[in-house]
């Protein structure tokens, strides 16, 4: 057996939390032959329930499981993980602006970047999944002056996913079928959803689907996708959410297929005219344990206008938290 690895999970009572400790106890993020030591982050008042998911987690006697660590303390939370899971965050609630969320948001995310920079191991993998989520990630990353910027990334994964079920049920194609689909931007409603480079089964995705349909239904449909969950379910996405976080680090850890790229939030260093310090999604190919923008690209005029308002908002809520990094 391998030495155990370790896992920090904030948020780890909440949904999305609940949803991802247990998958990846189970072996399903980090393989089958991979012991984990998870360390589970809460803020004080959720200790108690976290508790339970600790006693939920013993109880399904995972033989992957090494150790749970419950803790409310940063420096104990973080301490030398392997990798982080920043999932809990504060929720929007009525009447909030978005500056005030995105500062509220700064204060916890600001915090978790320093501890991280000071108790975690030096080759941490950090994924921020709490809303809004390139920001908080750009935050976390500015705090972390003794890591690489490229340790840090934020969650379009989910994006991704919807996009391509989106592509699989109207082509009527297994969405294992469908490759370099790329989603850019920001974790938000201009996200853009891009299947210009997309291939479905061999074929030029915009040669199968109609343009109208995509420009008009499809990219809506993905973009609003989040609250079309909050509508039925009554509650936010969560387990597809605690999926795309496992498959976001897995592609990371083992590597995207020759062939295919994911979508994931970087920090920008300037490709496609981006500018930099920006936690922004592009298509990336993965491969021993680090990633790579996918380079020349056509980008149509469509497209270039798509990601440049994706990138407007990304620049305005920068400029809302700039004391904070
Ligand atoms: P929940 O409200 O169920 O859980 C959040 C948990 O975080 C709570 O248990 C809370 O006590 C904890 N928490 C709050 N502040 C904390 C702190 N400073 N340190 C540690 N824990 C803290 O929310 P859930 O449904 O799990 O969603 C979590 C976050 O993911 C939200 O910000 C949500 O908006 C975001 N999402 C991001 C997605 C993405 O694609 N990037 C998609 C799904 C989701 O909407």
């Amino acid at each position: 057996m391998k030495p155990a690895v370790r896992i920090a999970i904030t948020g780890a009572a909440g949904n999305i939390g609940y949803a991802a400790a247990f998958r990846i106890s189970s072996g399903e993020m980090l393989g089958k032959d991979q012991p984990v030591i998870l360390q589970l982050i809460e803020i004080e008042p959720a200790l108690e329930a976290l508790k339970g998911v600790e006693m939920e987690l013993l109880d399904c006697a995972f033989p992957l499981l090494e150790e749970i660590i419950t803790t409310a303390d940063l420096s104990v939370g973080f301490k030398d993980v392997d990798y982080a899971l920043l999932i809990g965050s504060k929720p929007r609630t009525k009447g909030m602006e978005r500056s005030d969320l995105l500062n509220d948001n700064g204060k916890i995310f600001g915090p978790q970047g320093r501890a991280i920079n000071d108790h975690a191991s030096r080759d941490v993998k950090v994924l921020v999944i709490g809303n809004p989520a390139n920001t908080n990630a750009l935050i976390a990353m500015s705090n972390a002056p003794d890591l690489s910027s490229a340790q840090f990334t934020s969650m379009m994964r989910l994006d991704h996913n919807r996009a391509l079920n989106q592509l699989a049920l109207k082509t009527d194609t297994p969405v294992s079928d469908i490759t370099r689909l790329t989603v850019w931007g920001n974790h938000s409603l201009t996200q853009y959803p891009d299947i210009n480079h997309c291939s479905i089964g061999g074929e030029s995705a915009t040669s199968l689907v109609d343009m109208s349909w995509y420009r008009e239904s499809f990219l809506s449909k993905v973009q609003k996708r989040g609250a079309e969950i909050i509508n039925a379910r009554g509650a936010s996405s969560a387990a597809s959410a605690a999926s795309a976080a496992i498959d976001h680090m897995r592609a990371w850890v083992f590597g995207t297929p020759d062939d295919d790229w994911t979508s994931m939030g970087i920090a920008s260093t300037g490709d496609y005219g981006i500018s930099e310090e920006l936690m922004f999604s592009f298509p990336v190919r993965c491969k021993n344990g680090d990633y790579e923008v996918v380079r020349g690209l056509d980008m149509n005029d469509f497209s270039q206008e798509m990601i440049q308002k994706t990138e407007k908002e990304l620049l305005e809520e920068r400029e809302a938290v700039i004391h904070l990094l």
